[in-house]
């Protein structure tokens, strides 16, 4: 958009007079960002309104993403960047003698997600508005986020994440789009004049789900789409019922907090609640938004496409079925035609605890129309497969079953697309974990690679790299990303190489200082920077690469003369609150940080710094500044990974195993610009076939490895008696679930090759380059763009090719 300096500064300041009612000289840091906020807003709000308008207009197909995970970070440096407002607003901001930096901290980072699944979810919003796609996003408004971390001795102690605290400068309340959830009570089916069947539902529990937007801002192209976020309300209450307090706080616990605890079942009951919420409230909003503007549901899929991320918003396959056959009296085989027309699912993980299961009971108490939606729609997929494919295979798969609802089950059977994350992933979809339906619906089945918002890691997150290429290629790559591709032209221009060296020198100066201030902890940027950012999980390995750095420790004790490698480990994990082993995992961590720190013999030579609190902004500061990505999953366990093409576009090079998308940017980068090592996916499941692993084999055959691993448990490390026994125990008394032993001597082997080839700056820098040049590929705009041609069939406008 067009804005000129003087038009900013003098709107800035009367929309903080208006807002605060005093003057610029005595506002805080909080009220300013608010005011820019609300500033920004409503300079785009002409534009959302022209995209609203204009798809209503033109009757444009939309696609509804459906996730119970949003986690866009920080908004206000991405809404400038995608306006084209950067840079006159941040020279408006300094010519009033504000500080730019100090407002963007202000914004709190919305924690509405964990970890991949809802930071991909965030990418590809901003991606579809990006590339002109009529796109919107639907999830909850959580009170609180996910938590926030701090460590006490060591532990992770979770804080309420209070991210609203001070008010949300980006959303809009439409409480006139409100629509009231029904749970519970009973129902049963009538029968109408006509011969028909009506439910009738009696003492339920209603709840009003009332829709926050957020505009999606393009990149330079005048399109804003919409996140509608839910929150959950007492009804309006005209017959003036009474609502206990125990009744107000079930409906307010609804939309309270990210992820309740589920280890127990009151923790699951609100789980499906949530669910149920979103999911209900965002396809009643479609359906409503469609009926407006159309008479008949036949082409309904023509004009809408609802994706479901993971298994969370599958109950939109009965609730579409609810709607079409109880309000708009559609006979059951149109409204499965709709319905699956209509659908596609994503699945994110291969991990069977994340494939979503209900007991039947709890399920069909908490919403018993749609259970009875559920029952028939596994009568007729019986009926229908049986004959065909035999009644085991059905057995396995029918969405009721071992007394639960079997959620991921649901959704392939009610969509018509099933994608994974990576093509290994898709592989071990068909292979394994969706095996006998994909034998019966082969042609469902198909894969999406995951993408990232690389304006986002790389224009806003990392300035002095972004000036850098600007300066050789220009900047036709800001809005197509493959053209990072004509960097490799600059592979033996030493200049060039030694400015990237630069670069990553001021990124590390960056990350070192916020280590300095908030921990207290001295690192020196000649280091290796080693990064490992992502979930707590022990599928993750965390605990592989605290073995190499005990390694490290014994190796300088054991010979403080011999020259070294400066390192510095870097981690940044949450663990989920009920989630034991990985809390222990993180306090081992820290114990070991401590040792390492403070033992004069290694001096700067070694740290370890588990930075807590990691999140979409720490992303932003730690990112640039790795020179090593680890991304050490079990081969198989990680369906994708994203932070692996994060670190890979700011320059690192991934350490890493052939799982996931690391396997696409090995091809891509080419092999010898990484490090590989350890099983494959074959391997691990040739362990898996002839049941032939013995952790303690490994162990016992490998004295260093044996030395590293008794540290656990020796008094080595002060302060983890407990927890250093429960690592070990995981490894060898129950033989090491994920192969962490079978792979630590190649880890380790790929670890003294970083150290060596380290030294060669100018050879570093050409690996480093040759990553930037090839993560084009992996921008989330080439990601949307094939999710429109091949599963949602809606035309985009930015040509991408
Ligand atoms: O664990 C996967 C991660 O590998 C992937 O990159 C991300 C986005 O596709 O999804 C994660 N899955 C989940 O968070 C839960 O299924």
């Amino acid at each position: 958009m067009e804005l000129k300096e003087a038009q900013f500064t003098k709107d800035f300041i009367n929309e903080i007079r208006a807002t605060y009612a005093v003057d610029l000289k005595d506002t805080s840091p909080m009220e300013q960002y608010m005011a820019l906020g609300h500033l920004i807003k409503r300079y785009n709000g002409e534009s959302w309104t022209d995209t609203s308008r204009s798809y209503r207009k033109n009757d444009v197909k939309q696609v509804y993403y459906f996730s119970i995970e949003f986690l866009p970070g920080r908004l206000l440096q991405s809404n400038m960047l995608n306006l084209g407002i950067t840079d006159v607003v941040k020279k408006g901001l300094k010519n009033l003698g504000l500080n730019f930096d100090k407002i963007v901290q202000a914004e709190p980072d919305p924690g509405l997600g964990n970890g991949g699944l809802g930071r991909l979810a965030a990418c590809y919003m901003d991606s579809m508005a990006s590339i002109g796609m009529a796109g919107n996003g639907n999830g909850i408004r959580y009170r609180y986020g996910l938590f926030k971390q701090v460590f006490m001795n060591g532990y992770q102690v979770e804080l309420p994440d209070d991210w609203l605290r001070n008010g949300n400068a980006w959303e809009v309340r439409r409480e006139n789009r409100a629509c009231l959830v029904r749970f519970g009570g009973h129902v049963w089916l009538q029968e109408q004049p006509d011969g028909s069947l009506k439910p009738v539902y009696d003492h339920t529990d209603d709840v009003l789900a009332v829709p926050y937007d957020t505009g999606i801002i393009g990149y330079h192209n005048v399109v804003t789409n919409t996140l509608r976020l839910w929150s959950a309300e007492l009804p309006p209450n005209e017959e003036q019922t009474y609502y206990s307090q125990e009744q107000r706080d079930n409906i307010d616990d609804i939309t309270k907090v990210l992820y309740p605890d589920d280890s127990n079942a009151e923790g699951r009951s609100l789980r499906l609640r949530q669910e149920y919420f979103f999911s209900s409230a965002g396809v009643q909003s479609i359906v409503r938004h469609y009926a407006a503007n159309h008479t008949s549901f036949k082409h309904f899929p023509q004009k809408v496409a609802i994706h479901i991320n993971d298994t969370h918003p599958t109950l939109v396959i009965p609730e579409l079925m609810r709607i079409l056959l109880d309000e708009y009296d559609c006979p059951w085989n149109l409204a499965w035609q709709i319905t699956t027309s209509t659908m596609s699912y994503t699945n994110h993980t291969i991990m069977q605890e994340a494939l979503e299961k209900w007991p039947i009971d709890m399920f069909r108490g908490l919403l018993p129309r749609i259970y009875q939606i559920v029952e028939e729609i596994d009568r007729r997929y019986r009926a229908d497969k049986a004959p065909v494919f035999g009644q085991n295979i059905v057995d396995r798969t029918a969405p009721l079953g071992d007394g639960q609802v079997r959620m991921a089950y649901l959704a392939v059977i009610g969509s018509h697309s099933v994608n994974g994350v990576a093509p290994l992933h898709t592989e071990l979809l068909k292979k394994d974990v969706l095996a006998d339906l994909y034998r019966i619906y082969p042609e469902k089945f198909n894969n999406k690679t995951n993408g990232i918002a690389d304006r986002r890691w790389l224009e806003i997150a990392n300035q002095p790299l972004t000036k850098l290429i600007d300066s050789k290629i220009g900047k036709k790559w800001h809005a197509n990303p493959k053209l990072l591709q004509e960097l490799s032209a600059y592979e033996n221009d030493d200049k060039f190489l030694k400015q990237l060296a630069e670069v990553k020198k001021i990124n590390k100066q960056r990350l070192a200082d916020y280590v300095q201030a908030e921990m207290g902890i001295t690192i020196r940027t000649d280091a290796i920077f080693d990064v490992q950012i992502k979930r707590l999980h022990a599928y993750k390995r965390q605990v592989l690469h605290m073995l190499e750095i005990i390694r490290e420790y014994l190796e300088i004790k054991r010979n403080p003369d011999q020259a070294v490698t400066p390192r510095v480990h870097i981690f940044g994990a949450k663990a989920a609150p009920s989630y034991h082993y990985a809390k222990s995992v993180i306090k081992v961590i820290n114990a070991l940080a401590d040792l390492v720190n403070n033992d004069p013999d290694i001096g700067d030579k070694l740290k370890v710094v588990f930075i807590p609190n990691y999140g979409v902004s720490l992303g932003e500061l730690i990112i640039p500044s790795a020179d090593i990505s680890e991304q050490i999953s079990t081969a198989s366990k990680e369906a994708s990974g994203t932070s692996n093409m994060k670190l890979m576009t700011n320059g690192a090079l991934s350490l890493a195993t052939m799982d996931g998308a690391n396997i696409d940017i090995i091809r891509a980068a080419g092999k010898k610009n990484e490090y590989i090592f350890g099983l494959t996916a074959n391997d691990v499941y040739g362990y898996y076939r002839r049941n032939d692993y013995c952790a303690r084999k490994v162990y016992e055959s490998n004295p260093e490895l044996q030395r590293v691993v008794n540290a656990l448990i020796t008094n080595l490390i002060p302060g983890i008696s407990t927890e250093g026994h429960e690592i070990y125990d995981s490894l060898l008394k129950y033989n090491d679930e994920y192969f962490v032993l079978a792979d630590y001597a190649d880890y380790v082997k790929q670890q003294e090759q970083i150290a060596q080839d380290f030294q060669d700056t100018t050879t570093w820098q050409k690996k480093s380059l040759a990553n930037i040049a090839a993560s084009g590929t992996f921008s989330a705009d080439y990601s949307v763009a094939r999710y429109a041609e091949d599963i949602w069939q809606v035309p985009y406008n930015r040509i991408l090719k």
